[in-house]
């Protein structure tokens, strides 16, 4: 059946009460930015609803807590729809867990052009062009005790468009069944399509990344639907602040001029890579050799770290430095295992329990006072294999750290 083209943009999980976090420490310059980061993604999910003169704009869950942003989340809210309200851009909202339809104060009136899906049962709105449907949203709001229930959406019987808005995981394969066109979901704050043909099941995922796991691009999602019912999605970047994670290679021979060198100019170059965002850079140094060795036991990480800083770090836009580790090499150069030094030794011995993993490792011997019985015996036992594995490769990078005697170059 023909419909008309429309398009409408779907967001969730906006937190406005989050701000991003998860490092040490936030300079001064950047507290504002932090502090206002999770607002500013959601003004760039307003204005991409604008700018692409959308239909209509579909928040499925977890929008604000209001009980921590105080009064400036609802306010925020209120100024936003209502920039949607004298466009004539309706406003289809799903609780989640933070925002349920009974949290938002009763004290600050909604714009007319808000509709809050109930929690417990389903209600539907149609969209129309023309006294033509082009549209019908179904949603629910979260309830505590369950998530979704595909078997609660119902396609609409006439065959009007049907898009499903709920927020909480689903199985894929429960909601492909169900016939609905579209689910508008939330709760993942990852981006993620589960599916997308011949329906489309999407979640947008958090428009702001908050903290240095959660790398690379955060958007909403503008879902374009043609008049044959075909359905396209583009992300709208919405992220001013960008974590981003860099890896640099090191060689035996690298210098810390060399090194210097290549920071500084991945940095710079993180400025045209990443544009319109102030990026936030956690450093992983990969390789072996001297520099590596100093890098991982030195000063010379935090000397680094803040030459990045001083020369990148103050904007705008910024792109400050959050830490630079370097990483222990995952397989070790077999040679150095034959080597008649203490060195050699060591390795030699670090392998015998690599290799035979049956073989206790004593480390009651090594601490100060004998041990309260039984305390801390089953963390010394490590018995966890991958644990064990992971122990024994660092104690030999650090072996040859420490053993191989080798002058750090200038
Ligand atoms: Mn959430």
């Amino acid at each position: 059946m023909p419909n008309w083209p429309f398009r409408f943009v779907h967001a969730g999980d906006l937190h406005l009460e989050m701000p991003p976090g998860g490092i040490d420490h936030v300079p001064e310059h950047l507290r504002l930015l932090f502090v206002d980061a999770a607002y500013a993604a959601a003004e760039r999910v307003f204005a991409t609803a604008l700018t692409e003169e959308a239909d209509f704009l579909v928040l499925a869950g977890d929008v604000l807590d209001s009980q921590q942003t105080g009064p400036r989340g609802p306010l925020f809210l209120v100024e936003q729809f209502s920039r949607l309200d004298q466009r004539g851009i309706p406003v289809y909202w799903a609780g989640g867990k933070v925002d349920p339809p009974d949290a938002w104060p009763a004290t600050i009136r909604l714009p007319d052009n808000v509709h809050i899906f109930p929690s417990g049962r389903i209600e539907e709105f149609v969209v129309r062009r023309e006294a033509t449907a082009i549209a019908r949203i179904i949603g629910i709001s979260r309830s505590e005790n369950h998530g979704i229930r595909p078997s609660d959406f119902v396609p609409d019987p006439a065959g009007v468009f049907s898009i499903a808005v709920a927020h909480g995981s689903a199985d894929a394969d429960a909601l492909r069944g169900r016939g609905i066109h579209y689910w508008a979901l939330g709760g993942n704050h990852r981006r993620q399509t589960l599916f997308h043909s011949p329906h489309v099941a999407h979640c947008p995922g958090t428009p702001q990344g908050r903290s240095p796991r959660e790398t690379g691009s955060h958007a909403c999602t503008v879902v374009h639907v043609s008049d044959q019912r075909s359905v396209r999605l583009t992300a709208a970047s919405t992220d001013g602040l960008r974590w981003h994670t860099e890896q640099v290679t090191v060689e035996d021979s690298t210098t810390r001029t060399q090194l210097e060198r290549m920071l500084d100019q991945r940095a710079a170059a993180l400025k045209d890579t990443i544009p319109g965002a102030d990026v936030m850079v956690s450093w992983r140094i990969l390789g072996s050799g001297a520099l590596a060795a100093q890098l991982r036991h030195g000063n010379l990480a935090v000397e680094l770290l803040e030459t990045l800083r001083k020369r990148h770090g103050l904007g705008p836009p910024a792109v400050w430095s959050v830490a630079l580790v370097a990483e222990p090499p995952a397989a070790l150069d077999p040679e150095i295992y034959e080597q008649d030094s203490i060195l050699g030794d060591f390795l030699r011995e670090a392998r015998r329990y690599q290799t035979n993993a049956g073989e206790e490792i004593d480390l009651e011997g090594y601490l100060p006072a004998p041990s309260p019985a039984g305390a801390m015996l089953p963390a010394l036992a490590i018995s966890d294999r991958s644990a064990r594995q992971r122990v024994l490769r660092e104690a030999a990078v650090l072996g040859i750290d420490l053993l191989s005697g080798e002058e750090p170059q200038p």
